[in-house]
């Protein structure tokens, strides 16, 4: 059994990873609309991750007992209509998430709660993946252009990216 106020805070980051889920959804029709298929299907990978986090916690508080609460989404921030400012987008908004996640760790700690702590470390390394991951994608776009054959390149390489984590995500739940 967890205290309440963890639980409460970890319905709170079910939500949240619901809205993550939302936001990479908008990111995705933005670059359908942009003709980036490639980006459209690594954000869209993205958007399945994000509900399987909020699935890991929503299976953590069962298993611990505890009441799941379902609440509403807020509806996600304006997306960006350049391809790098949506990838900058992206990147401040992992990094608000990773700010929760370590609050939540450090709530775990304080409350001596072995259990959580040791459930939140598998989102601890998530983040710092989910950060480096799209610190990469930035760091090309601004290496080799965000415009012309650099930019099909990268939204190739993205189109293939986004096929593994699909492949991840079904073995993972097989
Ligand atoms: Fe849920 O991992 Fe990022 O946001």
């Amino acid at each position: 059994m967890i205290s309440e106020e963890m639980a409460n805070r970890i319905n709170v980051q079910i939500n949240r990873e619901m809205y993550s889920a939302n936001f990479y959804l908008a990111l995705a029709a933005q670059a359908e609309t942009m003709s980036l298929r490639g980006m459209a299907a690594w954000f869209f990978a993205k958007h399945g991750e994000e509900l399987t986090h909020a699935m890991k916690m929503y299976r953590y508080l069962i298993d611990q007992d505890t009441a799941v609460r379902v609440s509403e989404i807020a509806a996600p921030e304006a997306v960006e209509e350049s391809v790098i400012a949506m990838f900058e987008q992206t990147l401040a908004h992992e990094r608000e998430v990773t700010v929760f996640i370590h609050d939540l760790v450090d709530l775990a700690h304080s409350e001596k709660d072995h259990a959580t702590s040791i459930f939140l470390q598998w989102f601890v390394t998530e983040q710092i993946e989910e950060e480096a991951t799209v610190n990469d994608i930035i760091g090309r776009l601004r290496l080799f252009g965000d415009q012309g054959q650099s930019l099909m390149l990268i939204d190739n390489e993205l189109a293939g990216v986004a096929k593994q984590i699909g492949q991840a995500a079904s073995a993972a739940t097989a």
